[in-house]
């Protein structure tokens, strides 16, 4: 059945209704005018005349809110009465954006919307610029949440994400003085239209206390936790709507907040500020996200959120379970749920206690039950990014949790040693719990035990998984291992970001199927070297540049020049493995060839970053400060920034990619090879047209394979090579002693030069590089020069240049996070679309 709209140019226009519309939900310009007013009027409280840019906002929001909710209602209702097989996707994590422009998308009322806008005389952009956006992530894994939220409604694949409800997301960042500063996130300070508070659909959740173990009357073994803290958790429902289709999933974030009757005890025996301090407690633990990239060792309230998120979502899909369905021991047909990465590990734990502590199910029928419900998605080999929990602290927060580890773990290493015999190190190297040095629980190991399947996110990474980090759980039971590349959604990083790009891909397509069959960009290429296409390709991307230049004109002051000049763009978190200070070396390598030979005739490129640095990773702030010196010294200095220019985009996050990507000729991904599992960015430059420099690493391989190896501009070791240089011995020092342009480009860092003189600030990072290196930047200075100039000698060839780009778009289909979703449902979750009309 095909349920998919009309594509978007067939949408609704200013035909008059034969019926009259309800403006709730009428998608005429007629209709989306008066809903428009009305809203603005009864929800807002205001007349055009004292509006403010946010009441203009908050009604447009409102206006696309209304057409979400009755398919939403429907969705729910057909989920609920046909018993679909449901994705739960439990994550930490939901770097959401603005929804405003995406849900326009989504329901095809992007150009009605418009046009109506134009005639209530709107400023369209400006509203959509008010949006602050939910940046409840922190980077890719967070985006990959909501990209694949996006994916699972337009594939319409019955799916709710779970996650928590951060009052202050990821900080926004300012850079003073060329360093990073942290601005708290407030989002939520204006209200949120796109939520729904469900009051009533609350869970207590508990922590700490000690256990009391007992027999029943029929002598079965039974626990009661007796905790010493309860909080609740409160659903928050945001709508998820797909492309095209009349599926709205759900996104069910957890606001926590105390429990009335506890506030009331405490209050009653006088200890007034004993019941306001519970409060704070309690609601501290949804408070805000936490800004690391790697997970923060040892913090107790880290492990609260985890604990406390997951804990909501398991009661509430026991409680959906019971009242549709019906018996528990049919939970895992009904529900699939995907674990994000570790933080929701402990769901595995939570799941058995639900099961056996409240529902008096024996161990092996609740264990059988779990084990066939989860599954998990690892994100990273880095052994410092690997989540591991103290005992001790278990012991405190979660003491029923930790009983039912030692369970889990004491039958898993019994079928260890059945399988291996006499092979301990083996055993210890498997366990739960891992006893060098204190005693800490290994959240992977729990994830893989209690999972159905376990898979990687690019190719390489799913291999790298098998032989390194979880090599003996691949040995043990290989048929449990899968890979599944990561994607992204071409609504927000086309359709939303780029509609110049997407509109002429439209026209030369000949059609729109591609927004939600990505494989049909393949019609593009015919046209590849198509002088017509080329020439519109060209001005869409200098468009693209010229907004970009403007933007980062009047924020930050930097002038680009978009006619000539390579926009040449690093767009990620700030992290060693990423390596940004390699692209740093180059700048300067390229600033002292211009120095020694003003005359040099290079190609002009402006070299722009953006990204945030964790606030306590100290190297990863340095390098903004370089970078940003770097800038100053090159903007500044008229011998060469007509040449080449420095941009630090600060607070780079959803709303300011989107104006990146569509700007980008080259794209950066350039990370030591077998360290970055996936990567994204690099799929949504590419599918705006940028050209890739990139290592053999995470998805950059396939991106290659795919748009061709002619079109793709790799350098560096693989990962193969980077693990035998480790083994022999790495020696940096030796690259530096070797390599007289590599030597000067490191000394020029510490020379004072991009510092007012002062020849210590930048040492730390010069002298990690030289002594250290840990990523190898050096051993790839040289390769990553050599295929710069290769670059740029191709970039002079505007026509081969244009060909390749046009090529990397018609290539990308395999990047769309609804294969991504496709392959999840097939391959993992064994689920069917449940297809909506509209
Ligand atoms: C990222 N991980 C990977 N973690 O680094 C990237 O290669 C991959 O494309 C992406 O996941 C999606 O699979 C990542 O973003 C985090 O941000 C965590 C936040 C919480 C603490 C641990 C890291």
């Amino acid at each position: 059945m095909n349920t998919a709209v009309a594509p978007e140019t067939e949408a609704p226009t200013e035909v008059p209704a034969a019926t009259p519309e309800h403006t709730r939900t009428g998608m005429s310009k007629a209709s989306l005018k008066q809903a428009y007013i009305d809203n603005l009027f009864y929800i807002q409280g205001r007349f055009r005349e004292v509006a403010t840019p946010h009441d203009l906002y908050m009604a447009a929001a409102f206006t696309v809110r209304d057409r979400m909710l009755d398919r939403w209602v429907k969705s729910a209702q057909v989920y609920k009465t046909s018993h679909a097989r449901t994705v739960c996707y439990l994550s930490a994590e939901y770097l959401l954006g603005p929804h405003l422009a995406n849900n326009l998308v989504n329901l095809g009322i992007s150009e009605v919307a418009r046009r109506a806008g134009e005639e209530l005389d709107l400023d369209f952009e400006a509203i959509l610029e008010e949006e602050e956006e939910p940046g409840l992530g922190n980077g890719g894994l967070g985006r990959l949440a909501a990209c694949y939220m996006d994916s699972l409604a337009t594939v319409q694949i019955p799916a709710i994400g779970y996650g928590i409800r951060y009052e202050f997301g990821i900080f926004d960042q300012d850079i003073q003085n060329g360093w990073q500063v942290e601005r708290s996130d407030t989002w939520l300070r204006n209200g949120n239209p796109w939520e729904i508070p469900r009051p009533k659909i609350s869970f207590p959740v508990r922590y700490g206390g000690h256990t009391e173990h007992s027999r029943d009357q029929a002598g079965r073994s039974r626990v009661r936790w007796v905790a010493d803290m309860v909080v609740s958790g409160v659903a928050f429902d945001t709508p998820v709507l797909g492309y095209g289709v009349g599926n709205v999933n759900l996104l069910r974030l957890w606001k926590a907040e105390a429990p009335e009757s506890f506030d009331f005890q405490v209050f009653n025996v006088g200890d007034y500020y004993g019941a306001v301090h519970a409060k704070i407690e309690a609601e501290t633990i949804s408070k805000v996200l936490y800004p690391n990239d790697e997970p923060e060792a040892g913090k107790e309230l880290r492990l609260k959120q985890q604990y406390f998120f997951v804990s909501c979502s398991i009661q509430d899909m026991i409680r959906l379970h019971l009242n549709t369905v019906g018996p528990l021991e049919t939970f895992h047909e009904k529900f699939v749920a995907q674990l994000n990465d570790t933080h929701p590990a402990i769901a595995v734990a939570e799941l058995m206690r639900l099961l056996m502590d409240d529902h008096a199910m024996p161990w092996d029928a609740a264990w059988d039950i779990t084990r066939n419900t989860f599954c998990y998605t690892n994100h990273t080999l880095l052994p410092e990014a690997l989540e591991t929990w103290s005992v001790a602290l278990f012991e405190r927060l979660l003491p029923r949790h930790l009983e039912i580890i030692y369970e889990i773990n004491r039958r898993f290493l019994d079928t260890v040693r059945v399988r291996y015999l006499g092979d301990e190190a083996r055993v210890a190297r498997m366990s739960l719990i891992d006893e060098t040095g204190g005693r800490r629980i290994r959240m992977a190991h729990l994830a893989v035990v209690g999972s159905r399947a376990v898979n990687g996110v690019a190719a390489l990474h799913s291999e790298l998984i098998k032989t390194t980090i979880l090599k003996d759980f691949y040995e043990m039971s290989p048929e449990r291992f899968h890979n599944v590349t990561n994607g992204v959604t071409p609504r927000r990083f086309i359709v939303v970001s780029n509609p110049r790009l997407a509109e002429l891909i439209t026209e030369f397509c000949g059609h729109d199927r591609w927004i939600r069959d990505l494989d049909c960009l393949r019609d593009l290429e015919e046209h590849a070297e198509d002088p017509a296409l080329q020439a519109r390709w060209r001005e869409v991307k200098t468009a693209a540049k010229q907004d970009l230049a403007l933007w980062l004109s009047q924020h930050g002051g930097v002038v680009l020049d978009p006619q000539t000049m390579m926009f040449d763009i690093q767009a990620k978190r700030m992290h060693e493995y990423k390596r940004q200070h390699l692209n740093v070396l180059h700048i300067i390598r390229v600033y002292q060839r211009l120095k020694q030979n003003p005359n040099l005739g290079m190609v002009p490129r402006a070299f722009i970053f953006g990204g945030k640095a964790a606030p306590g990773y100290y190297m990863a702030k340095l390098m903004i400060k370089l970078i940003n010196s770097v800038a100053e010294v090159i903007n500044n200095d008229p011998q060469v920034n007509g040449f080449i220019r420095v941009a630090f985009m600060a607070d780079f996050n959803v709303k300011n990619g989107q104006r990146l990507y569509p700007a980008a000729d080259l794209s950066e991904q350039i990370s030591l090879a077998g360290k970055e599992a996936s990567g994204t960015g690099n799929m949504k430059f590419s599918m705006n047209g940028a050209l890739t420099v990139g290592t053999l690493d995470g998805a950059n391989i396939e991106i290659r394979d795919e748009v061709g190896a002619e079109n793709f501009f790799l350098f560096g070791m693989t990962a193969e090579e980077v693990r035998r240089k480790q083994a022999e011995g790495y020696r940096p020092w030796d690259y530096y002693h070797g390599d007289d342009e590599l030597r000067s480009d490191i000394d020029l860092v510490t020379s004072g030069l991009f510092s007012h003189g002062d020849t210590n600030l930048f040492r730390p990072l010069a002298d990690h590089l030289i002594n250290q290196d840990p990523f190898m930047v050096l051993a790839d200075y040289r390769a990553y020069l050599n295929c710069q100039d290769r670059i740029s000698e191709v970039y002079d060839r505007p026509a081969e240049w244009d060909r390749m780009s046009i090529l990397n778009v018609a290539r990308m289909g395999k990047f769309s996070s609804d294969r991504s979703i496709r392959d999840y449902a097939e391959r993992i979750w064994g689920i069917e679309p449940k297809p909506i009309g509209i």
